[in-house]
């Protein structure tokens, strides 16, 4: 039983160390271009840290017990009966049970507030969905349907909501996504923090991530982050939102 316990032990080691090599190598998230999406990536790395050697560790000791401790007679024999071990429950519910407070303080309440930040903001953006493009309103008045710019270094505050049905603006590059629903206002924050667009990387693109429809995996709008002075410019040139002005004036 030692022998047993020890090959398990071994087993385990092997596996844990693939399973953080895997992790830590190979980056499976989008680019971050903005402190939000940072803090999303770095907590899911986390977690993915920590719950590798517990995965191995149940993967090590299943398949090494569905091999060893098999039955030797016919197809329907019950294997020789294991007994419960007291201790190995109480270490077992200490460190599963330490592990989940832990993460539930961080990356949990920590990277939340973390990732709230304040509530104030540099620009304000106003998102409008429906089926299926976004429209994003400046606060000059200026109207962006093809594309979304904004400046770099920026906290920008998205006052998202929909004209029709259910929709949700994502932005992966920015690792933030919030609901736009009818009738009501839903707010996302970023700090914008390095500059992109979307010809350069697919991720800076405004999602629907709520299934609204059939065009609904094409409601995307390409999403760009300038320099201050160049986001100036392009604003200037932006056509003015006629619908929400008075007829003529
Ligand atoms: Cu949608």
């Amino acid at each position: 039983m030692r022998r047993d316990g020890l090959i398990v032990v071994a087993i385990w080691a092997v596996l844990t160390a693939i399973g953080e090599f895997a992790v830590v190598t190979w980056s499976m998230l989008p680019e971050g271009y903005a402190r939000e999406a940072d803090v999303v990536n770095e907590a899911y790395l986390l977690l993915l840290i920590l719950a590798v050697p517990v995965f191995t560790f149940m993967l090590s000791m299943l398949g090494y017990s569905a091999v060893r401790f098999r039955s030797a007679g016919q197809p329907h024999d019950d294997g020789p009966p294991i007994h419960g071990s007291p201790k190995v429950v109480a270490a077992w519910l200490a460190i599963t049970g330490g592990l989940t407070l832990g993460v539930v303080i961080n990356p949990g309440f920590v990277g939340l507030a973390d990732i709230r930040g304040s509530s104030s903001a540099d620009m304000v953006v106003e998102v409008e969905g429906q089926r299926w493009i976004w429209k994003a309103t400046y606060e000059n008045g200026g109207l962006a349907e093809d594309e979304l710019v904004v400046p770099i270094d920026t906290r920008i505050r998205f006052d998202v909501t929909s004209a029709d049905v259910v929709h949700s603006f994502w932005i992966p590059a920015f690792g933030m996504k919030i609901d736009a629903v009818p009738g009501r206002t839903t707010e996302m924050f970023v700090t914008t923090e390095r500059v992109g667009s979307f010809a350069e990387d697919g991720n800076l693109r405004a999602q629907c991530a709520e299934l609204c429809g059939l065009s609904h995996s094409q409601m995307a709008m390409p999403v760009r982050v300038v320099e201050r002075a160049e986001f100036e410019v392009w604003l200037e040139n932006l056509p003015r939102d006629e619908t929400g002005t008075e007829e003529g004036a």
